[in-house]
């Protein structure tokens, strides 16, 4: 086996693009996500193109015991993971507290925070065991500044953002590192997401400036993972050159 990748969120986006990026790099993935045939895909290509081998495991990543038994149910010789990735997660909506749905509350923190917590203490046991490992974990730009109608989303990431702090403390002892990567707009399935379907506001949330590309996000997530392993990037807010904040944007620049 080559050195192991544990990617969440893997069948869009952001995952997607890191799972390529590893993949490119000679690692074994093991990719997750709720969607089936795209990890199915995923697997599928990546491993005639890289000639490197992919475990897909599909479950909800709110669930606490899906979780848990994905990894414990991992092949002796999968278990053995180096880096993990806390990718997956999403926005629900855009709208102001008072009225915001509360099942989009909820579905933003069990994703967001819960499944990043589950995910994190059901690999560590192996990190743990080799005294070594990295975290890399994927906040926002909406977890260091607030926004209008972003609420609970960004008290989601803020949480992301203290966790990953804390954690970084608390494995300080078992030399695992721990990075978060804060990115601001990215165009993915995120706006999709968030506005429900709905193409014409998910298109408009990038209006007027060209946004990172997923590939831009993994690039910066294999960087950090690249470092000398006396090296830990402890975080790292990254954006496109128009945005310079939540809502600093300089849009339609010739
Ligand atoms: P995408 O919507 O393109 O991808 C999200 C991924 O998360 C999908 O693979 C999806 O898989 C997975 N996911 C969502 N919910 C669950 C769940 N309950 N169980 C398992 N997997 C789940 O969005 P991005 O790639 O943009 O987002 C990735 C991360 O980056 C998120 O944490 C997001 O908050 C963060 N981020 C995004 C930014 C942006 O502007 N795009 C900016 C800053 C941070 P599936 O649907 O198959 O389950
Ligand atoms: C996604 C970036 O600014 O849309 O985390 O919240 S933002």
């Amino acid at each position: 086996m080559n050195a192991i990748v544990l990617i969440t969120g893997a069948t869009a986006g952001i995952g997607k693009a890191c799972a390529e990026k590893f993949a490119a790099a000679g690692y074994d993935l093991i990719i997750t996500g709720r969607r089936k045939t795209r990890l199915a895909e995923l697997k599928s290509t990546l491993e005639s193109t890289f000639g490197i081998k992919v475990y897909p495991l599909a479950f909800d990543i709110q669930k606490r015991e899906s979780v848990f038994s994905a990894i414990q149910e991992l092949p002796e010789d999968w278990k053995n993971i180096s880096i993990l990735v806390n990718n997956a997660g999403l926005a629900l909506g855009r709208d102001s507290f008072e009225n915001a749905d509360l099942d989009d509350w909820d579905t933003m923190m069990h994703t967001n925070v819960d499944g990043l917590l589950y995910m994190s203490r059901a690999v560590l046991p192996c990190m743990i065991k080799h005294k070594k490992g990295h975290i890399i974990n994927i906040g926002s730009i909406a977890g260091k500044e607030v926004y209008e109608n972003g609420n609970v989303y960004c008290a989601s990431k803020f949480a992301v953002d203290a966790i990953s702090k804390s954690m970084r403390i608390d494995l300080l002892k078992y030399g695992i590192k721990v990075t978060a990567i804060h990115p601001g707009a990215v165009e993915t399935e995120f706006s999709l997401v968030r506005y429900k379907g709905d193409e014409t506001k998910a298109n408009a949330a990038y209006d007027g400036f060209i946004p990172l590309t997923a590939m831009d996000i993994a690039d910066t997530v294999f960087y950090s993972a690249s470092l000398p392993s006396h090296v830990c990037i402890n975080e790292l807010i990254i954006t496109c050159t128009q945005q310079a904040g939540t809502y600093y944007f300089n849009k339609n620049a010739s």
